[in-house]
């Protein structure tokens, strides 16, 4: 039903000139002070050597970035705002610099960034006029600071100038010549473009399409424009399309659908002359701020199918993206569609979220009378999940539980991350949903046109045979489970996993002296093929008031800051990485328990595969996104033993930085739990008994 691209782009592209505009001098942009920032000169550096060191850059057509014109500013932006971005780094401002930047939403302004802001405008004309002219086939122009934020008389979110939308101007009104009467603008980046969608809300010659994190309007910008309801005004009316996420963990399966039923068939219908993408990539699976989890395949498949309108032509204009491997090799994927690479893709491994539906069915109810093709039912069979599993739901946005409540899991099976079947028109269907206990999978009546799920039980029998609990692993997490079984790291603990017995019931299941609650064991049971023991130079802390299995008092905790006036001790299992996986969900009581039954069941995909060890070998760290605010949500990169990583899961600097502040508690382990990390370093052998809790109390006592 959607509209595919047509393959002549395709067959066209196979010597594609492609413009590559990529200038040192868009990175003179920086913090004032060299604060860290996520916008900052790295991004721009990162993708261009990724697309060097693949073979790419030399096969495009290479460009260097130009100065804007004022007069073609203005078409966008007041002649105050002009002047102050022109004029903000220069001597003049030195003293009230960061005092005007202050009065701005999310700006910073140095001495380079008067030259980058013009540069990045006129850098996205220059290739836009290149491609209207036919001199390119498309382009992808590495700018910043990025633009769509960016308002007439207002900097804001990172960006000066909104790029795009000036490039969009010259086009329409400047250069006539080109024959350029219709623009397809699609923002994908993560966060609303609010300053494009206010500068052509009335224009019926550009349409707009966003594709945005809301979050009911509490998503960067925050504002309620961003929601579908607003379509265009006047002759506008219709050429403004929003799509608004509801939460974060949104996919390629997501996007594929916004796509194929909502951005797809209106481009069919409006036949854009050239088409230019705000093309953030902080929608990127592993974005800092984005939390959503489009793959670079994600990319290139959005990608191609927009290469079917406008002749392909296509001018892809940088705007956010704060993770450098992820920026880089989401362009680079990018790339190599304008190119005319082959891909082949593989269908998007998760469904959409059943939000994704409703949303895509509210956006087409708002624009069918603008575009008839909206109007008609969206196909059935759609296959759909419910989501976010309940440990997303709380690491989204602002909610800050931070899972002292032993029971705040129970209940929530219904929301486990399950694929389902719909049969019917969406809204009637979502409204039919019912959850087969059973299966933990909802079904209805009509056959399924999808992949069948079948979770693969396995039934745990306790020595006296008795049947404990039946572990649910879905059959898409049997994939990963079979990849990452085959990876062995060592995992260093530094708390009550340092003793043996405690350890081996995240492998094995069950509880060990002093535990209150037992634990669901991993589904590889395997005994770790090696132990050994190691000092690292972190700072080890007690936080937290109170855990469910040890009671009131502190966890350990490492510093991740490395400190090497620190000495602490780790114990360290050499396990396979779908047993960390397993610790990890079980440290951050991401396996939900079935309380009826004993059932008990996993998140679907890992946290820790292959590409997150190898981002941890050269990054040292990576806070997980998805489980932002659970307590183990760092995983820590402590070297190489023996060739494999050594690997330990500790809070984020974040919540160092609470500790510090007194918004959460340093407190003393309860007594079991010190006993237990006692036992662990005397039967390990590493102090005696009063050596063991000195150490236990000295730290404890010491705090950050
Ligand atoms: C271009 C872009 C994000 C601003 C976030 C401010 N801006 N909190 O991604
Ligand atoms: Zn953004």
């Amino acid at each position: 039903m959607a509209a595919a691209p047509a393959p002549a782009a395709a067959a066209a592209s196979r010597a594609a000139r492609v413009g590559l505009l990529y200038d040192e001098r868009m990175c003179a942009h920086a913090t004032p002070d060299g604060e860290e920032h996520p916008e900052n000169p790295e991004r721009l550096r990162a993708i261009w050597r990724k697309l060097n060191a693949e073979g790419v850059a030399s096969r495009c057509v290479v460009l260097k970035a130009k100065e804007a014109e004022d007069k073609y500013i203005a078409s966008v932006h007041s002649n105050n705002h002009i002047k102050l971005m022109k004029e903000i780094s220069s001597k003049k401002y030195d003293s009230s610099r960061n005092k005007i930047a202050r009065k701005y939403n999310s700006i910073y302004f140095n001495k380079g960034s008067s030259e980058s802001a013009v540069l990045a405008a006129g850098s996205v004309i220059e290739v836009a006029e290149k491609v209207a002219a036919g001199e390119l086939c498309s382009a992808i122009a590495l700018v910043r600071p990025p633009g769509h934020h960016a308002e007439h008389d207002e900097a804001m979110g990172f960006c000066l100038f909104n790029n795009v939308a000036v490039a969009a101007n010259y086009l329409l009104n400047d250069r006539p010549d080109l024959g350029i009467k219709k623009i397809l603008i699609v923002d994908w980046d993560v966060h609303h473009g609010n300053g494009t969608q206010k500068m052509f809300y009335n224009d019926p010659r550009v349409l707009f399409f966003s594709v945005h994190r809301f979050d009911y309007g509490s998503f960067y910008p925050a504002e309620g424009d961003a929601s579908h309801c607003f379509i265009g005004e006047e002759a506008g009316k219709g050429y403004n399309i929003n799509v608004p996420w509801e939460h974060g963990k949104c996919g390629d399966a997501d996007y594929v659908a916004a796509w194929d039923h909502i951005l797809l068939p209106v481009a069919e219908a409006f036949d854009p002359d050239i088409i230019l993408v705000s093309a953030g990539f902080d929608a990127a699976l592993g974005d800092p701020l984005g939390g959503c989890c489009i793959t670079p395949n994600g990319y290139a498949l959005l990608l191609t199918k927009l290469l079917g309108f406008a002749k392909g032509r296509i001018v892809m204009a940088l705007e956010g993206g704060y993770n450098l491997r992820s920026i880089a090799n989401s362009v680079f994927a990018c790339a190599k569609v304008l190119l005319g690479d082959k891909f082949t893709f593989s269908s998007p491994e998760m469904q959409p979220f059943e939000s994704t539906w409703r949303i895509i069915q509210a956006v087409r109810n708002e624009l069918k009378t603008c575009w008839p093709v909206l109007s008609s039912k969206l196909p059935e069979n759609l296959s759909l999940r419910v989501k976010p599993l309940p440990s997303e739901l709380y690491a989204s946005s602002d909610s800050e539980p931070d899972g002292e409540d032993v029971d705040e899991l129970s209940g929530a099976v219904s929301s486990v991350n399950v694929i389902q079947f719909a049969d019917d028109a969406i809204s009637d269907h979502l409204s039919k949903m019912k959850l087969d206990e059973e299966n933990l999978a909802v079904k209805t009546a009509s056959s399924c046109s999808t992949v069948e799920h079948h979770p693969t039980d396995l039934v745990e029998v306790d020595k006296d045979g008795s049947v404990v609990l039946s572990k649910r692993i879905s059959d898409f997490s049997l994939a990963w489970r079979s990849d990452l079984s085959r990876t062995h790291v060592w995992y260093a603990s530094f708390g009550s996993n340092m003793w043996k017995p405690r350890f081996l019931c995240y492998i094995q299941g069950g509880k060990a002296d002093g535990m209150s609650i037992p634990c669901c064991g991993s589904r590889d049971t395997s005994p770790p093929r090696g132990t050994m023991w190691k000092t690292v130079p972190h700072r080890l802390l007690f936080g937290r008031s109170s855990t469910p299995c040890w009671g009131t008092g502190g966890v350990a905790f490492l510093n991740p800051e490395i400190n090497y006036n620190e000495k602490s001790y780790v114990c360290m299992y050499k396990i396979t990485l779908e047993q960390f996986n397993d610790i990890l969900f079980q440290e951050n009581r991401l396996v939900l328990e079935d309380g009826k039954n004993g059932n008990v069941v996993y998140p679907d995909s890992p946290l820790i595969g292959l590409s997150e060890v190898e981002f941890m070998s050269t990054n040292k760290a990576i806070h997980l996104e998805p489980i932002k605010d659970s307590w183990y949500s760092n995983v820590l990169y402590l070297g190489d033993e023996d060739e494999l990583p050594t690997l330990t899961m500790t809070c984020p600097s974040s919540d160092i930085e609470r500790y510090k502040s007194g918004e959460l508690p340093l407190s003393p382990p309860s007594k079991t739990y010190a006993a237990t990390l006692i036992k662990g370093l005397v039967e390990g052998e590493q102090l005696d008994a009063d050596g063991a809790a000195n150490y236990i109390n000295a730290a404890a006592a010491r705090g950050l």
